[in-house]
């Protein structure tokens, strides 16, 4: 029996170590996974990888790929009665999810500078492609409303070091914020290595929250301050709540643990 999973780019940390997640689970329920990425963002290439997978005759299907809601009804519509999980979808979105709500995450990263005693602080968003990342900007956007502030700049990226490195830099030399609140651990790298440049420092400086806290977030220098997604949990628990689908067995899904990370970007 078969799994498939449709996933965004496994360059980027997070998906690959949701993906690796998936396998480990897979196995241990003696099911093969097969796997088609995404080439792009949008329903288009998210359609092919569903199609490659369909062709293979899986059992069921995974989907980690940031859909908007008309467009995931539509691939939903394609799957007909085939067991099916989005993992990146609006909660209100009427298909069945496994996902990691950003609005007690975000909040969290937001909520965090703000007790620092930050006021001025700048946002960089994700890809504008994005659902997760919508609801993470959304959602910091309204703790910022919340305390009356508007956020020092508002930059994007596609989610890749080189982007946050790319955007901090247009914040350099001098319009610098008191904080950084970055919508992934990988963009909030590159933001560090743009700062390091300059000779700016974390925290002293500037502080700097992520996204994910992927494997590598606390090695980066400094460590790295972050709202932690268990993405191994993410990818089990997609699994087993996939399997009790296929085979007709009720699954009560725990609630998926997001809490903030407290290392050495913050202060
Ligand atoms: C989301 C990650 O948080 C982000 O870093 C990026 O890798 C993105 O995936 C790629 O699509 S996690 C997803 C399950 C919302």
């Amino acid at each position: 029996r078969t799994i498939g999973l449709a996933t965004s780019d496994l360059v980027l940390q997070a998906p690959a170590q949701i993906a690796s997640a998936i396998q480990h689970e897979a196995s241990a329920q003696g099911y093969q996974l097969v796997i088609a990425m995404a080439d792009a963002p949008g329903v288009d290439a998210a359609r092919a990888a569903v199609n490659e997978l369909l062709a293979q005759r899986v059992d069921g299907l995974l989907l980690n790929l940031s859909l908007h809601t008309a467009d995931a009804c539509e691939l939903s519509e394609l799957l007909a009665t085939l067991p099916a999980l989005f993992m990146d979808v609006a909660a209100d979105a009427p298909v069945a999810q496994c996902v990691c709500s950003a609005e007690w995450g975000a909040r969290l990263g937001a909520e965090h500078l703000l007790a620092l005693g930050h006021r001025r602080i700048a946002l960089l968003n994700g890809p504008a492609s994005s659902v997760a990342a919508k609801q993470r900007f959304d959602v910091w956007q309204q703790v910022l409303a919340e305390h009356q502030l508007q956020p020092h700049s508002v930059l994007e990226g596609d989610w890749s070091a080189r982007a946050g490195y790319q955007a901090m830099l247009t914040l350099l030399p001098d319009n610098l914020p008191d904080a950084l609140l970055t919508a992934n651990d990988q963009m909030a790298l590159g933001a560090l290595r743009a700062l390091h440049q300059h000779g700016v420092r974390v925290p002293a400086d500037v502080s700097v929250v992520g996204y994910d806290d992927t494997a590598e977030s606390a090695w980066y220098q400094p460590p790295l301050t972050t709202v932690r997604q268990d993405l191994r949990q993410l990818g089990q628990q997609s699994v087993l709540q996939l399997v009790a689908n296929i085979e007709q067995r009720s699954w009560q899904a725990p609630p998926l643990t997001t809490e903030l990370v407290i290392r050495e970007t913050t202060a």
